[in-house]
């Protein structure tokens, strides 16, 4: 990036620390990731240079004959991979994307019914400080207060008493596979579109390691950066019926001209995503955030669920006596990055909750296999056991970083 170096230093210092910071971190977040080389590139080209307000041979503007092919690679890919009817790749991101469902099937008022954000629902399924919860009358279902799972008889009886027009499944803290034929059974019964919001595991489905909403859902959202491993964007896939009602939500709904660098980034992502390797490393994804699970169990950890089925585990950390942002805080100072999360009924607030939520995507594509898992599960116990012993976390930081050194993440290969 030398004429970044020679245009802006200040910038370019803090992006050269950034790829530093994600290369010698284990990383957790349970929605990020590390995108290939390629697909930076995409995202970096000058496709980033034209508008192209449309659709496919119904662009508002000229010089086309180039973008449209891509988009169409794109819907293409994307259409084999997920064996959806109908595809559109151009919201800017996850909340666009739903927004543009609710656009296209709702109008204000409307009722809406979705997890609740505190149960691992996501912002944009109705709660009152989104939009979704502002011009929708938003209801939510909550998790089982026993078992922490999904409850399909409480959320029956919620959907037959507030009667929705659209259902949404699929959420962000979730450790476990919805059910979604009974979600479009639900549906069915109250006369509501069913809308599953796969942003979190859309790459587990793309690589076979997770059971796939599109036959169940009238429309699936994703975002395609998630464990899907694609650039920062988001797609709808729809069935047939609805595609002249999405793509007219999508623009000129609620956007102006796709993100074009994005739309390449995403087919390249998807070539990606239907390769063997991406097979391995779904199937490696579960296997990983499973190990990581049972060592904390067996460390006296208490998950909810008592486990996971997915690339995620959100741990409450009510009988260790540590407080979630307490612990993220010392765990990111010894180098283990993650967030703070809600737990179902958390007694806390939301910005201190008492849990904390943990991904196994980013570090599977780095290579971390079931021992690398056992190693983060022991220097989780150490650091929360001691949570204010500062010297504790920089030893730790310092092993992190060795152990990074031995798996160069992708696109970041130039820093090993
Ligand atoms: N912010 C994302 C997550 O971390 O789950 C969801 O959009």
């Amino acid at each position: 990036m030398k004429e970044l170096y020679n245009s802006d230093q200040e910038i370019h210092s803090l992006i050269k620390q950034e790829e530093l910071r994600q290369a010698a971190k284990i990383r957790l977040i349970a929605s990020e990731n590390y995108v290939s080389l390629p697909v930076m590139q995409a995202t970096g080209s000058v496709l980033t240079n034209k508008y192209s307000e449309g659709y496919a041979g119904k662009r508002y503007y000229e010089g086309q004959q180039l973008i449209d092919q891509i988009e169409l690679l794109a819907i293409e890919r994307v259409k084999e991979l997920f064996g959806a009817e109908h595809v559109n790749v151009q919201p800017y991101s996850g909340s666009p994307a739903n927004l543009a469902v609710y656009l296209a099937f709702l109008n204000a008022g409307d009722t809406i019914l979705g997890m609740a954000l505190p149960h691992g629902g996501h912002l944009t399924h109705g709660s009152h400080v989104s939009i979704s919860g502002k011009y929708f009358d938003a209801h939510h279902y909550s998790l089982d207060k026993e078992t922490g799972l999904l409850n399909y008889d409480t959320i029956r009886e919620t959907a037959l008493a507030c009667k929705p027009k659209l259902l949404i499944a699929g959420h962000s803290a979730y450790p476990r596979i919805p059910d979604f034929k009974i979600f479009r059974e639900i549906a069915d019964e109250v006369g509501a579109i069913l809308l599953v919001d796969m942003a979190h595991f859309a790459g587990l489905v793309a690589g076979g390691a997770h059971p796939s909403p599109v036959p169940y859902a009238d429309v699936v959202t994703t975002t395609t950066h998630k464990s899907l491993r694609g650039p920062r964007g988001a797609m709808i896939l729809c069935k047939e019926k609805h595609a002249a009602a999405i793509d007219k939500a999508v623009f000129p709904g609620i956007q102006g001209g796709p993100h074009d660098s994005t739309t390449a980034a995403i087919a390249v992502a998807m070539k990606e995503a239907s390769s063997d390797a991406f097979k391995s490393y779904a199937a490696q994804v579960v296997k990983n955030a499973r190990v990581l699970a049972d060592n904390l169990i067996s460390n006296g950890f208490q998950l909810v669920t008592g486990g996971t089925d997915n690339h995620l585990m959100l741990v409450d950390l009510t009988n260790k006596g540590v407080p979630g942002k307490k612990a993220a805080k010392a765990l990111d100072a010894a180098g283990i990055v993650l967030n703070y999360n809600a737990v179902p009924f958390d007694p806390r607030k939301p910005f201190d909750p008492s849990g904390i939520r943990i991904g196994a995507c980013a570090v599977t594509s780095r290579g971390f296999s079931e021992k690398e898992m056992v190693f983060i599960g022991e220097k989780i116990n150490s650091v929360i056991n001691d949570v204010e012993n500062v010297e504790l976390q920089k030893k730790i930081a310092s092993e992190v970083k060795e152990l990074c050194g031995n798996f160069p993440a992708p696109g970041l290969e130039h820093l090993a």
